[in-house]
């Protein structure tokens, strides 16, 4: 009997890959980027003035389970907000990866279990009534990690 765990079953529940973060500047322009040069609409914009983040989704795939494969492009509202932060640092670029989940408390908690520093309590509210939880980027090779869960 081997003591390999089943990889077939994933402890953390995670499914997919949500979304991919990007912070800009100037949202508009950068809805524009994307449009005219990929053809990716905007599906979703939204403001949320917890995360400090003028928002839109841009769906580039459906899943069979009813998800998504989208961008989001971030624009910050304060300049004291994590993508303000991360855009004074390093500009605009790739601000974090987003991995999709069926219940978001049990896989945060099971990815906690593996010494990964869980930043968010509870979960939060995320795009379109979504909830969400990060994950401490030095914890995860220099990625910050979302995990979410659809509000539907
Ligand atoms: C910071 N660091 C990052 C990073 N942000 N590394 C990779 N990717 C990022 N996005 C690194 C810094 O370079 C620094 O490294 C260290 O982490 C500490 O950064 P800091 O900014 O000085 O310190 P903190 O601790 O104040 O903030 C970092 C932390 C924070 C990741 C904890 O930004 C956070 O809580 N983020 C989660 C919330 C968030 O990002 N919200 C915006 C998206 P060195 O080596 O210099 O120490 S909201 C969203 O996306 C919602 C709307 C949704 O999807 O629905």
């Amino acid at each position: 009997m081997s003591n390999t765990p089943d990889r077939a079953v994933p402890f953390s529940g995670l499914t997919r890959l949500d979304h991919v973060g990007i912070a800009c500047r100037d949202l508009d322009a950068s809805i524009e980027f994307y449009r005219s040069t990929y053809g990716f609409e905007v599906e979703h914009e939204e403001v949320n003035e917890e995360q400090g983040v003028r928002e839109a989704m841009l769906r580039i795939n459906g899943t069979d389970d009813g998800g998504a494969t989208c961008l989001q492009l971030l624009e910050p509202t304060r300049p004291d907000s994590p993508v303000a932060k991360f855009l004074d640092r390093n500009g605009e670029g790739v601000h974090h990866i987003a991995f999709g989940t069926s219940d978001v408390a049990a896989s945060a908690e099971g990815i906690g279990e593996r010494g990964v520093r869980v930043l968010d309590e509870r979960p939060r509210r995320g795009t379109a009534g979504s909830r969400i939880v990060f994950l401490h980027p030095k914890d995860c090779g220099g990625v910050l990690t979302e995990l979410v869960q659809g509000a539907g």
